[in-house]
C-alpha cells in the first residue's frame, strides 16, 4: 500500500462519509453516511446526485438495521451438526482459513484438478472490488470451473446487443423531456424508484405514462393506463406496433435510411403482424394495439423503459431485440427523452480485465449458474468433466434465488461436497455450508460502482470499522491465496490499488473518472453529454455500425435474423398437455420491500408478511379460493405454500408470487423457486423464472 492512500484507509470517528448503495438495482444511489463516535447513525441519499436526488428507497433506508442486526455473522463458523441442520460452532479465522486452504488444495492436487471447484457468486454487492476482483484472480489461478453469471439479465443484454450493438440505451435523465413513456415489463416504483421523478416531470408536461405488464403493479396503478399483456408475448406487440407505423407512414424514413440495416426485410416481416394477429397472442384488443402503434409513431421522443421482467421467458432475448427496434423505426433516438433503456451498464468501461485477470486461468469448463441443481447432482456436473467437489458461495443466496430449488437442495445436501459461504447472515444457503465466513457490509469496506440505470460512477468509502471479525471478500480471498501459496504479485494489491486499476483505462467515456475526483465528490458522471443520446446519429456498436433490423450474427446462430415472436415454453398454446394440469402462469417478480432475497430477515421490512400468491377473482373462484386462504402453488417440479390474495391485480390466467422469500422463513420451507425450471432462454442462456406453469389449490 502506498503512503499516499494511507490517510484514507481508516474511517473517521465522526462526520459524514460518502458511499454507494451496493445493491443490485438500476439506481446505484450515492449515499451519505453519518458517523458519530465510530458508529453509523444515519444513511441518506446524496441531494446533489442527479439520479439519487436526496432520497433512498424503503429498503436501504433500513441499512443500519441490517448492518447492526443482532443476527449479523461476526465470526467464522464451522458445521457441527448434519449437513443443512444449521448447527455451527465458532472457530478462529486461522482455523477456518487453514481448513479451507487444505480442502481446496487437496482438490487442486487431486485427480480432477481445480475444475472440481466451483465459485458461485452474483450481485449481493455490485461493487467491482468485492464482487469481481480478488475472488476472480483466486479462482482463475486455481484453475477452478468458471461460472456463467446468467441469472438476471443475459437474455435481454444479448437481445440489445443483436439490435443496437450493446446493452446501452437512452439516458433516464432525459426522460423528463419525453412526450410518451412506456414502462414495459418494469415495476418502476419498486425496482427502479429513482427513475420515477423523471417520469412525473414528463407527465406534468403532458406525456402519457403507460404500463405494459401482466400484473397491475403499484406502478401500473399510478400510470395513466395499464395494458395487461399475456406473459412472454411482448415481441408480438412490438411487431404489430411496427406494422402500424409502416402502414400509416409514421416511420422516420430518414433515420431508417441513414442508420439502420435490413429495413426492407423488416417491413416485409411486420407486414404479417397485423394488430388482429398480435391481439390473439397478447390478449390486448387489436384496436388498442393499433392505437399504441399510432401513439408511438406520432410521438417525437417516446421513452421506452424496459426492465428485466419481460426477458425471463424462453423467447426473452428475441423479445428484447424486437422491442429495441422501435425507436429506430420511429427515429426517437434523435431526441432527448427518446429511445429504449434496458440498461446503461455498457456505458461503463472499467478495466475489468486488470481486475479479474482471466489470463491467469488455464482453459477450463464453464458452468451456467442457473443450472446449479444439475451441476451439483449430475456426475459430470451436467456439462462434462469432473463432479463438483467444492462450492464457494459469496454475494449470493442460491438456496433461495436459483431456479429448481429441489435440485439445488439435493446437491447442497451431498455429504461429499465441501461448501464455503461468505455472508452477512445465516441465509438458506449458509445453512448448508461446512464453513461460514463473516463478510463486511458496504459501510465497512471500499468499492467502486457502475450503474445500470444511469451514467454516474460511484465510490464507496468505508464509514465504520468492520463489525465483529467480519472481513471484506477481497481480503478473504487475499488471505486464502496466501494460505494456498499463490505467489503472483496480483494477490498483494490492496482495495485502493484495485480501485485505481479499475479506473486505469484509456476508454473515452472513462476520461475524468479518477480516484481523486471520486474521493472528493463521491461520484462522477461518465465522459458523456447530458442527457446522453448514444444513437442520435447512428454510431451503433454493431458489426455494421447500424441498428440491425437484420442480424447476420443471429443467422449464424441458426436463429431468425429478423425480429420475430418466440413463444414461452410454458403457455397453454405451446404446452397444451401441461397446461391441462397447470393452467396458470406464475410470475415471481420482486416484492416491494425485498431486494431479491436480501432484507427478507429485516423485521421492519418483512413485518409479519407471509409468502403470498395473487390470483384473479375468476381463477380464484374456479378453485374455491377466497382472499386470505392458505393455498399451495405447485407443478411437477415442486410446490410452496402462500396466502391467497384475490382481486383484479393480475390478468386472468396469471398468478403473482412477490419474491424472493427465504425458504427458512416460509411456513413450509419452500418458495417460488421450488416451481421454477433450470431452462435457458433463446439468447444468453438466461433464466426463465416467469416461464412457469403452475396450479394453485386450497392448502387444506
Ligand atoms: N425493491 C426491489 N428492487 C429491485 C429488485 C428487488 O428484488 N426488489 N431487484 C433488482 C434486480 S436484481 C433487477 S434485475 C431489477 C429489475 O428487476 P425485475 O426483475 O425486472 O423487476 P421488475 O421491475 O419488478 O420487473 C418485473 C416486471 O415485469 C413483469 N413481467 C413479467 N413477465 C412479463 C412479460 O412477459 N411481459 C411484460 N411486459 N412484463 C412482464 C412483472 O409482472 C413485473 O412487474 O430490479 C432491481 N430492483
Ligand atoms: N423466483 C425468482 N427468482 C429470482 C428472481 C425473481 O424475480 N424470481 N430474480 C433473480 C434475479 S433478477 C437475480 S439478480 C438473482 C439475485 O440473486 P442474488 O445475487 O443471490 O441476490 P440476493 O438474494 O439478494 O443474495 C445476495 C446475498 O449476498 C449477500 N451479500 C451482500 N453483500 C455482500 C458482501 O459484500 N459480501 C458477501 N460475502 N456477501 C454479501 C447478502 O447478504 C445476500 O444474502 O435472483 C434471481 N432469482
Ligand atoms: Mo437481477
Amino acid at each position: 500500500m502506498s503512503a499516499a492512500v494511507r490517510p484514507y484507509l481508516a474511517p473517521p470517528t465522526n462526520g459524514i462519509v460518502r458511499g454507494a448503495c451496493p445493491h443490485d438495482c438500476p439506481d446505484t444511489c450515492a449515499m451519505l453516511v453519518t458517523v458519530e463516535n465510530g458508529r453509523a447513525t444515519r444513511v441518506a441519499g446524496d441531494p446533489d446526485h442527479p439520479f439519487t436526488q436526496g432520497f433512498l428507497c424503503a429498503k436501504v433506508n433500513r441499512y443500519l438495521e441490517r448492518t447492526y442486526h443482532a443476527d449479523r455473522l461476526t465470526q467464522p463458523m464451522k458445521r457441527v451438526g448434519p449437513k443443512g441442520s444449521g448447527k455451527f460452532a465458532p472457530v478462529t479465522w486461522d482455523e477456518a482459513l487453514d481448513e479451507i486452504a487444505a480442502r481446496l488444495g487437496a482438490i487442486v492436487r487431486g485427480p480432477h484438478g481445480g475444475q472440481a471447484i466451483l465459485p458461485y457468486s452474483y450481485a449481493g454487492t455490485m461493487g467491482l472490488v468485492q464482487a469481481e476482483s480478488m475472488d476472480r484472480r483466486f479462482f482463475h489461478t486455481l484453475g477452478a470451473s468458471k461460472l456463467d453469471r446468467t441469472i438476471c439479465s443475459t437474455a435481454g443484454m444479448e437481445g440489445m446487443r443483436m439490435t443496437v450493438g450493446a446493452n446501452m440505451g437512452a439516458d433516464g435523465e432525459g426522460a423528463s423531456q419525453s412526450d410518451l413513456i412506456l414502462l414495459w415489463g418494469t415495476n418502476t416504483l419498486t425496482s427502479n424508484p429513482h427513475f420515477w421523478p423523471f417520469v412525473l416531470e414528463a407527465r406534468a408536461k403532458g406525456a402519457p405514462v403507460i404500463a405494459i405488464d401482466p400484473i397491475r403493479t403499484r406502478t401500473a396503478e399510478q400510470c395513466d393506463e395499464w395494458i395487461g399483456i399475456r406473459p412472454g408475448t411482448d415481441a408480438a406487440l412490438a411487431l404489430a406496433m411496427m406494422h402500424v407505423m409502416f402502414a400509416e407512414g409514421l416511420a422516420d424514413e430518414d433515420y431508417i435510411a441513414r442508420y439502420t440495416l435490413g429495413a426492407d426485410q423488416l417491413r416485409a416481416r411486420v407486414a404479417e403482424w397485423t394488430p388482429e394477429r398480435a391481439s390473439t397472442i397478447t390478449g390486448i384488443p387489436a384496436e388498442r394495439i393499433a392505437r399504441l402503434g399510432r401513439q408511438y409513431g406520432t410521438a417525437k421522443a417516446a421513452f421506452l423503459r424496459a426492465n428485466y421482467g419481460l426477458q425471463r421467458h424462453y423467447g426473452g432475448g428475441m423479445a428484447m431485440r424486437t422491442i429495441a427496434c422501435l425507436p429506430a423505426v420511429a427515429g426517437h433516438w434523435r431526441r432527448p427523452g427518446g429511445g429504449v433503456q434496458l440498461s446503461t451498464s455498457f456505458g461503463f468501461r472499467y478495466n475489468t480485465a486488470a481486475l479479474q485477470r482471466a489470463d491467469l486461468s488455464p482453459p477450463v469448463r464453464t458452468i451456467n449458474m442457473i443450472r446449479l441443481g444439475d451441476a451439483l447432482t449430475l456426475p459430470d456436473a451436467g456439462v462434462g468433466g469432473p463432479p463438483v467437489q467444492a462450492l464457494v458461495v459469496y454475494n449470493s443466496n442460491p438456496a433461495a434465488v436459483a431456479p429448481d430449488l429441489g435440485a439445488v437442495r439435493r446437491g447442497l445436501a451431498r455429504e461429499d461436497l465441501f461448501t464455503v459461504v461468505l455472508e452477512h447472515f445465516m441465509t438458506d444457503t449458509a445453512d448448508w455450508a461446512d464453513i461460514v465466513l463473516p463478510a463486511t457490509t458496504q459501510l465497512e469496506h471500499w468499492d467502486v460502482h457502475f450503474a445500470y440505470g444511469h451514467y454516474q460512477s460511484t465510490l464507496n468509502r468505508p464509514s465504520i470499522a468492520p463489525v465483529g471479525q467480519a472481513k471484506p471478500n477481497s481480503e478473504i480471498f487475499r488471505l486464502l491465496a496466501a494460505r494456498m501459496g499463490l505467489t503472483d504479485p496480483c494477490f498483494q494489491d490492496d482495495d485502493i490499488t484495485l480501485i485505481r486499476q479499475a479506473l486505469d483505462t484509456p476508454h473515452e467515456r472513462m476520461q475524468g473518472v479518477t480516484f481523486e475526483r471520486l474521493l472528493e465528490r463521491g461520484w462522477v458522471r461518465l465522459n458523456v453529454p447530458r442527457p446522453f443520446l448514444p444513437y442520435a446519429e447512428g454510431n451503433f456498436p454493431t458489426p455494421s455500425g447500424k441498428c440491425e433490423f437484420y442480424s447476420e450474427r443471429l443467422a449464424a446462430l441458426g436463429m431468425d435474423p429478423l425480429p420475430t415472436y418466440t413463444p414461452p415454453k410454458e403457455l397453454p398454446e405451446t404446452a397444451p398437455e401441461l397446461a391441462k394440469r397447470f393452467p396458470l402462469v406464475l410470475i415471481s417478480s420482486p416484492r416491494h420491500k425485498f431486494l431479491n432475497s436480501t432484507f427478507v430477515n429485516i423485521r421492519s421490512l418483512r413485518g409479519d408478511a407471509q409468502p403470498e400468491c395473487v390470483l384473479h377473482e375468476q381463477d380464484a373462484a374456479a378453485r374455491g379460493i377466497t382472499d386470505g386462504m392458505a393455498v399451495v402453488v405447485h407443478n411437477d417440479r415442486g410446490h410452496f405454500r402462500a396466502l391467497a390474495r384475490v382481486g383484479t391485480g393480475v390478468r386472468p390466467g396469471v398468478a403473482w408470487a412477490p419474491s424472493v422469500f427465504w425458504t427458512k422463513l416460509a411456513p413450509d420451507g419452500h418458495n417460488a423457486n421450488d416451481t421454477t425450471s433450470q431452462g435457458e432462454t433463446d439468447l444468453g442462456r438466461g433464466a426463465v423464472f416467469y416461464d412457469n406453469l403452475v396450479d394453485v389449490q386450497p392448502a387444506d
